[in-house]
């Protein structure tokens, strides 16, 4: 078998050690980072949300999975990261309230970190005075949510208010995203930059923050 497929096969049994010693092997044989994210952990990943959908396997799966899946993402890091790169802007990034996903929002903060940033990522089911209170401590010119639910994703809509409540508003881009988020919903709640994926939300930041 293929070593991108062993990723995705392991990812989804959930065995994270082995998933991070098939990702160093992928690495050895010369895959690129982006190409063992794709095609072996994403694939394996999207295996296990497609019999999530229907009942195929249940929560304890796939969070076993999420972690094989953080666990590779790990041994990627540093490959991913340049090492002693002089950060080109801060982020305050986080998972809104309500709402424990975080694989993406993980994926999204490698790809920042590996643009240059600095992040701070306050994890997940971050309450809106959590990143108001980040916002006015760190000065960050992103304001960056991550939402996986339909129920959670108006959430981001409250945040936003609360920043401009405590008129932290001015210059600070907000950006969202997260599997039920589409650019028209960014902007009908104010946000000023929408990204479908990890890699376009880490070019576009580095893009808007450029221009600033
Ligand atoms: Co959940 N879950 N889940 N889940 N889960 C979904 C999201 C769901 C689509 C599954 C389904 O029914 N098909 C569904 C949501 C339905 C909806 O609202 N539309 C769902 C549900 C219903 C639930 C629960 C309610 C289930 C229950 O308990 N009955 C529950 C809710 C818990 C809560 O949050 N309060 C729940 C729980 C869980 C687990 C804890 C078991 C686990 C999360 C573990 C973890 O994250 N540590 C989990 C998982 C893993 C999933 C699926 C299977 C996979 C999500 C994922 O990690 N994808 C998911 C089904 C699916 O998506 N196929 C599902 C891989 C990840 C890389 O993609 O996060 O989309 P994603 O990130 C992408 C982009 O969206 C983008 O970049 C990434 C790719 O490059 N992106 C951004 C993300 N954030 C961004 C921010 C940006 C820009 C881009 O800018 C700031």
């Amino acid at each position: 078998m293929e070593i991108l497929e062993q990723i995705s096969e392991l990812l989804q049994q959930g065995r994270a050690k082995e998933v991070q010693e098939a990702v160093k092997k992928a690495l050895d044989e010369g895959f690129q980072p982006q190409e063992i994210i794709a095609n072996g952990l994403l694939a394996g990943m999207s295996v296990i949300g497609a019999k999530f959908k229907v009942n195929e396997v249940y929560v304890p799966d796939v969070l076993i999975a999420s972690r094989a899946m953080n666990a590779g993402m790990e041994t990627l890091k540093p490959y991913i990261v340049e090492a002693d790169m002089k950060p080109i802007g801060k982020i305050v990034l986080g998972t809104v309230e309500g709402d424990l996903h975080d694989i993406g929002k993980n994926l999204v903060k490698i790809m920042f970190e590996g643009a240059g940033f600095q992040v701070f990522d306050l994890g997940i089911d971050v309450p809106a005075d959590r990143f108001v209170n980040k916002v006015k401590e760190e000065k960050p010119q992103i304001l960056a949510m991550s939402a996986l639910l339909t129920t959670t994703m108006t959430n981001m809509e409250k945040v936003i208010k609360a920043v401009e409540k405590e008129g932290l508003r001015e210059g600070l881009l907000i950006m969202v995203g997260g599997a039920p988020v589409t650019d028209s919903f960014a902007q009908s709640i104010g946000a000023d930059l929408y990204a479908p994926d990890a890699a376009s939300a880490a070019e576009l930041a580095r893009d808007k923050v450029a221009a600033l």
